[in-house]
């Protein structure tokens, strides 16, 4: 019995400092131990004029969250083509959702979207995309999540600046320290904004002087529609279209080949480097593209307007002329599998 017992207890402090020291080591390299860590980053939040309040309700109680670490060390090999990602991401289901959430909170978004100067459609399309119109937000702890982000070397210094933010939020009284979730990596709240993107685009849409971006719809389409406007977006136009190339072969690969050259992007590289240099609708369309019913595209309409060719899926995928309201939604995400997600979303929610 004795033994029994001893076995037990000796186990379980085994078994408890097997967490402990599991999730240090999944933690990288930070030779100085957490609480000296988070001393020094509780004085500087100080020095930064964060109230010592704020600062204790914030941390209270929190550990490091292995979960984030194992997140963030899992490389998803992104095998996934854009049709596939299209298919699932702009699904039946999710067209059905926007729309009947379009309706329902239409008091709310349509005079949002009138006063932000973006399309209603791209603002819940995006909201559909980030958090499925609201409803899965993410359940982690943010200031637990950020804490554990920054102090792992991997990017101590971006997610130190964004936990520094985060505290400010929660100063500022927007929101409280138990009702500040969101995704694994920091994103917070119906839009999925990080920390600094929140000081910087965040919109207090119902004027109550809280930006409330997890649980009031106004400051929610506020804030995405901000967010792309402050990113230059054009009102008067779409994001551009799916487009057929030329059936001749040789027309064909001269434009398949413009999407090879060499067009270095200021930024959002990554998606960027797909595109083919910027040419006018005229210009495109005296290369051979036409609508996908073989109608003319609309040159009159759009003279002014530079697109881009994308060719996610090759010469045989679907083609798409991009125009600038594109790129806007690349700096939301840079990915094309994403923007041309939106998009589509987009048009469906029309
Ligand atoms: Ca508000």
């Amino acid at each position: 019995m004795i033994r029994a017992l001893f076995i037990t207890i000796l186990s379980s402090i085994i078994f408890s400092g097997f967490i402990s020291a599991n999730a240090q080591r999944v933690v990288k390299d930070n030779p100085v131990p957490l609480e000296v860590w988070l001393e020094d980053f509780k004085t500087e939040a100080l020095g930064e004029g964060i109230s010592q309040d704020t600062i204790d309700m914030a941390f209270e109680g929190l550990t490091l969250n292995a979960k984030v670490i194992e997140l963030d060390r899992r490389q998803p090999e992104f095998t996934q083509t854009s049709q596939e990602y299209i298919r699932v991401r702009v699904s039946e289901t999710r067209i059905r959702n926007g729309r009947k959430r379009m309706t329902e909170l239409g008091p709310i978004l349509n005079p949002a979207a009138k006063d932000i100067g973006v399309q209603k459609r791209f603002i819940a399309a995006i909201w559909g995309m980030e958090t499925n119109y609201g409803s899965y937000t993410g359940n982690f702890n943010i200031v637990r999540s950020l804490m554990t982000l920054a102090y792992d070397m991997r990017r101590s210094s971006f997610f130190r600046k964004e936990l520094m933010k985060a505290l400010v939020i929660l100063d500022e009284g927007h929101i409280t320290p138990d009702a500040m979730i969101g995704s694994w990596a920091g994103a917070m709240g119906q839009g999925q904004f990080m920390p600094t993107s929140f000081f910087a685009y965040a919109y207090d849409m119902d004027g109550d002087g809280k930006k409330d971006i997890w649980t009031n719809e106004a400051d929610v389409f506020g804030s995405i529609g901000n967010y792309l406007k402050r990113h230059t977006w054009h009102e008067n136009q779409t994001w551009g279209r799916e487009i057929k190339l030329p059936s001749d072969m040789a027309a064909r690969q001269a434009l398949v080949d413009l999407t090879h050259e060499p067009n270095p992007p200021r930024s959002c590289k990554r998606a960027l480097s797909a595109h083919s240099k910027k040419y006018s609708l005229t210009q495109w369309k005296e290369m051979g593209v036409r609508n996908l019913d073989d109608s003319d595209i609309p040159e009159a309409i759009g003279a002014g307007i530079e697109a881009t060719l994308l060719l996610p899926g090759g010469i045989d995928g679907p083609a798409y002329l991009t125009y600038q309201n594109f790129r806007t939604i690349l700096r939301y995400n840079c990915s094309n599998h994403y923007a041309l997600g939106v998009s589509l979303l987009s048009d469906q929610l029309k």
